[in-house]
């Protein structure tokens, strides 16, 4: 489009950060289009209550099974079936999202190839980032875990599911459709992902690669207007995985009741 030298527009401040690293790459001044129809219908709302007996049932029984998760740093290469990955993000998808505008890209690495690349940008940056970014502080607080820049589970995994934000999308007339609270959309939508990786007896790792994005993003073949939020092997543990013997707070220390 032709570009004017009025000042920029943004909608929401975390927005105008988040264009400001993208404007070498596109044009934002692009008209603006709703994500929904105007006339858009409302139908009933189909529902049946359950019994308060089958309700505590059935909440116990969802805590038992999320409570069993784990992140896992040894992965078997054992293979999963696609159609178990394709069920899973299906899940993921049916996350709440700003104005419905669904933010999110799942990619699924399964070709070896694309995972040893993308194993190789993760260890080169990661070196860097616990030899000279990451600080004396948190290197020593990520001692206990035992990570490191080495990451054999990148390649021994089945799967690697990459997640991106998207901020904004362009529609095929090229106007610019607003993805409203795009990151906690995706990172609700994660959640939801991680509960069904553990539903279908799977494992998965969440991590963030530090300062990876961009070389991921260019690697999958992903637009400027996407941003890598977390990336996830999925498949089985490693036969001798270990895990940090950690607990988790117990629930008066997470719950309050006024
Ligand atoms: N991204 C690094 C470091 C790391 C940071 C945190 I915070 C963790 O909980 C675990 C690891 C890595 O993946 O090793």
């Amino acid at each position: 489009g032709e570009k004017n030298d009025a000042p920029k527009q943004y909608q929401t401040p975390d927005q105008a950060a988040e264009i400001k690293e993208e404007e070498d790459w596109m044009d934002y001044q692009n008209t603006l289009t709703s994500a929904l129809p105007e006339d858009l219908q409302h139908i009933p709302f189909a529902y049946k209550r359950p019994s308060e007996n089958e309700m505590l049932k059935r909440s116990q029984e969802y805590y038992e099974m999320v409570n069993g998760r784990r992140t896992i740093r040894f992965f078997s290469p054992d293979p999963v079936p696609i159609d178990v990955i394709k069920n899973i993000i299906k899940a993921a998808a049916t996350s709440p999202s700003g104005a419905h505008t669904e933010p999110w890209t799942y990619v699924v690495v399964q070709d070896p190839d694309v995972k040893a690349k993308v194993r190789q940008i993760i260890e080169d940056e990661e070196e860097i980032n616990y030899k000279k970014r990451m600080g004396q502080q948190w290197t020593t607080d990520l001692k206990p875990l035992r990570t490191n820049w080495i990451k054999e589970y990148l390649t021994d995994a089945p799967y690697l599911v990459l997640v991106f934000k998207q901020m904004f999308s362009l529609k095929e007339d090229n106007t610019k459709k607003i993805h409203y609270y795009n990151e906690i959309s995706v990172a609700i939508s994660y959640g939801i992902f991680l509960t069904a990786v553990q539903n279908a007896g799977l494992v998965g790792l969440t991590s963030t690669p530090l300062n990876c994005g961009p070389a991921l993003r260019n690697l999958l073949e992903r637009p400027p207007s996407e941003k890598l939020m977390l990336l996830c092997p999925v498949g089985f543990p490693a036969k001798d995985a270990t895990v940090p013997d950690l607990e988790r707070k117990r629930l008066e220390d997470v719950m309050v009741l006024f």
